[in-house]
């Protein structure tokens, strides 16, 4: 293991690292991805020739033991590298045998192979990203929607790690005030420190926002359950076909015909879903009808949207939709009348399709008027506990509170925010920085 030093960081390197970078390896191309300090040395005794100039694509032959595999070979030395490392990428042909023996080519030459998230984790110890961008590659790659590759995207790209690093300067300017009172009464007036408790209620504001927005943004990213419920031959077997635009579910005027649920993929607007249609609830029922509601009673329970569906014609039914999810009531069979003051539809004719729509559409969204947010739940546990200590040091500005304290909480604010972007410390304030802020405050003047 050798020391490197970049940007001023001395780390210890650790070993070189081989692992294939594709997805899978029954598409046409696979990549094996190395990464380390001895690549170059490791990568040359394997190809026939040298590397090319930095990131330029170029064919070579790989010496294997059964014999040549042609390659696409590309070097890109650190630091601007994906891991911030010297990498070397070799496309080869996929196939298992193929990949196989390339991999145990270049283990056998010392290298040694990664394990999951190995590559990221250089990555992020390198600098060449933070926390928060590679939990939104892991998000992408788990994405299963347009909307919830956005999102992830928007994470990869730094969004929200630039708009914590606004906020950090923000609490930190704060805090140099507040501690050049602490340090130098003399010279520097109270009230530059005390002044700064709006701008510390607008950086909680702020925060506030975020955390706002967390419900929609995570809507946003999940895929949520909608359940069909309701009593027995309300029209939720026929609703789900309509939702879906074909006939899925089968459709029957004997009740209880829906012994299982069903579900299947439905996109409003790119928000994926899975649509689910139960059977209906009624009491005294044969043995295998009971089981299918049994089954109901569990989709409900798992639901984030129920909609719960009752006939024009028919009376209120006993049952009624749990607590905990999302209720949309629908009256269907609106071509028999009205009874009840929920959104109407017809089934029959596909009346009322684009209201049902339109209100999923709206939960999908998530709470009126706030903006989603693309923090995950890590983002926002850290969001919550600096905006606790922001809100302390907000009341430790006022006149009879503590400056000790205040510098405190905001060093603390700080700190939990730096701890979205995965950085440890923070907290305190270097002898540069109090000089740049001297020369603010005007000391000695
Ligand atoms: N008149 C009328 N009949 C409907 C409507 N929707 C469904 N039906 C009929 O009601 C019966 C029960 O429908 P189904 O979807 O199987 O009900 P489920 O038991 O709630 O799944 C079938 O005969 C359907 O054709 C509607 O909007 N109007
Ligand atoms: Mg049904």
């Amino acid at each position: 293991m050798a020391d490197v030093n970049r940007g001023g960081a001395t780390r210890r390197a650790g070993p070189t690292l081989v692992g294939v970078a594709t997805g899978t390896v029954d598409g046409g191309v696979a990549i094996v991805r190395v990464s380390g300090a001895g690549t170059r040395e490791l990568v040359e005794g394997v190809l026939e020739g040298e590397l090319a100039e930095p990131r330029r694509l170029v064919r070579r032959r790989l010496r294997l033991l059964s014999g040549f595999e042609d390659a696409l070979v590309v070097w890109m030395p650190g630091p601007r590298s994906f891991t911030g490392e010297d990498v070397v990428e070799l496309h080869i042909h996929a196939g298992p045998a193929n990949v196989e023996e390339v991999v145990e080519e270049l283990l056998a030459r010392g290298a040694t192979a990664a394990g999951p998230g190995d590559f990221s984790r250089r990555a992020f110890e390198r600098g060449r990203m933070s926390l928060d961008q590679a939990e939104g590659f892991a998000a992408l790659i788990g994405a299963q929607s347009a909307a919830q590759a956005a999102m992830a995207r928007r994470l990869c790209g730094g969004e929200l790690g630039r708009a914590v690093d606004g906020l950090v300067a923000r609490v930190r300017e704060a805090l140099l005030y507040v501690t050049a009172v602490i340090d130098f009464p003399e010279d520097v007036a109270e009230s530059s420190a005390r002044g700064q408790a709006s701008a510390v209620a607008d950086v909680a504001a702020e925060l506030e926002r975020w955390l706002a927005g967390f419900e929609a943004g995570r809507r946003q990213r999940m895929v949520p359950r909608v359940v069909l419920a309701g009593p027995p031959n309300a029209g939720k077997s026929a609703l789900f076909n309509m939702l879906l635009g074909h006939g899925r579910a089968i459709v029957a005027s004997q009740p209880g015909t829906t012994r299982d649920y069903l579900e299947q993929p439905l996109t409003i607007d790119g928000f994926r879903c899975l649509l689910v249609d139960t059977a209906g609830l009624r009491g005294r029922v044969g043995a295998v009808e009971q089981a299918g509601i049994e089954r109901s009673r569990e989709q409900m329970a798992g639901a984030d949207v129920i909609i719960w569906v009752e006939a024009a014609d028919e009376p209120d039914a006993d049952d009624a939709p749990p607590p905990g999810a999302a209720v949309l009531r629908v009256e269907n069979k609106r071509d028999q009348g009205r009874r009840r003051e929920w959104l109407g539809a017809c089934a029959t004719t596909g009346a009322g399709r684009q209201d049902i729509e339109g209100w999923l559409r709206q939960w999908f969204r998530g709470p009126g008027g706030d903006a989603p947010w693309v923090g995950l739940a890590r983002h926002r546990d850290c969001a919550e506990r600096s905006l606790s200590a922001l809100k302390r040091a907000r009341r430790q500005l006022e006149p009879d509170g503590e400056l000790e304290c205040a510098a405190v909480d905001l060093e603390e604010a700080v700190r939990h925010l730096d701890a979205i972007r995965g950085r440890g410390g923070g907290g305190a304030v270097g002898e540069a920085v109090l000089r740049e802020v001297f020369g603010r405050l005007c000391i000695g003047k």
